[in-house]
């Protein structure tokens, strides 16, 4: 009896260890990995570490980018391309910036390809120009503030060359935009209205459409804040990046 015993559980264990573990371990290698990937891809989905510097051509953007991130003083040329350098807080933070190129035809195409890592916006203003051109600022500002994508991330307006006799007031500007964006928000609507907008990526700006247009309705933190690049007057931009 004992005999059979043993053979039998000798028989088993031959069993045990004949078995070919590899597709087993093959399996799990491959559910590991795919849970790596996962991760991996979630994490860079959700990552938001770049400031963006916005708005139109000749606001400023490069010169400012210059200042900060290169120690500054040079004279910008056209960008086609964004420029990405980095930023460093007094806490010693290093922040990414990129100065996104504002031409018409660009700058859609390149705040798409960045408002998923977008921590923050800096949409910038030329305050001589900005009345002649209320309608496209208003509009790009627009563009960005009703993406879904950035309705969390902190802007800031800044409102440049306030060093020049003609440029408007941070004050001014934010009123402007005000009244404008009630217009822009109006041909959006009747747009959206004639395509299918369950797909659209954007929301309606402000209460409902027959309330005036304040930047205060928004859930977003948005500030107005004046600056001079060419006087190296941006304190309340770096004050907003110490705070990010
Ligand atoms: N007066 C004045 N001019 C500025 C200031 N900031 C930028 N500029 C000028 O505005 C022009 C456009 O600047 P740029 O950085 O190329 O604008 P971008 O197209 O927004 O990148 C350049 O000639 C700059 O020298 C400022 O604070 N004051
Ligand atoms: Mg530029």
């Amino acid at each position: 009896m004992d005999k059979m015993n043993r053979k039998s559980s000798a028989r088993a264990s031959v069993k045990l260890a004949d078995l070919d573990y590899t597709p087993v371990l093959i399996a799990l290698a491959v559910i590991l990995l795919t849970f790596v990937v996962l991760f991996l891809w979630k994490r860079k989905k959700t990552v938001r570490s770049a400031v963006l510097f916005t708005g139109l051509c000749d606001s400023g953007k490069t010169y400012l980018f210059t200042h900060l991130c290169l120690g500054g003083g040079r004279e910008t040329f056209t960008s086609i391309k964004e420029n990405v350098g980095s930023f460093k807080t007094e806490k010693g933070r290093e922040l990414r910036m990129v100065d996104v190129p504002g031409h018409e035809r660009l700058r859609g195409k390149f705040f798409d390809e960045y408002k998923n890592v977008a921590k923050a916006i800096v949409f910038m203003i030329d305050s001589v120009t900005v009345q002649k051109d209320i309608r496209d600022v208003a509009d790009f500002l627009y563009t960005i503030l009703a993406d879904k994508a950035t309705t969390k991330v902190p802007v800031v307006v800044l409102c440049n060359k306030q060093d020049e006799t003609l440029a408007k007031t941070e004050t001014a500007i934010k009123s402007m935009l005000e009244k404008e964006i009630n217009i822009v928000r109006q041909t959006r609507r009747s747009q959206l209205q004639s395509v299918d907008n369950s797909t659209a990526s954007d929301t309606f700006l402000g209460k409902s459409a027959g309330v005036d247009f304040e930047f205060e309705q928004l859930g977003q933190r948005i500030r107005f804040v004046p600056c001079s690049t060419k006087d190296e007057k941006y304190d309340g931009l770096t004050a907003f990046l110490e705070a990010l």
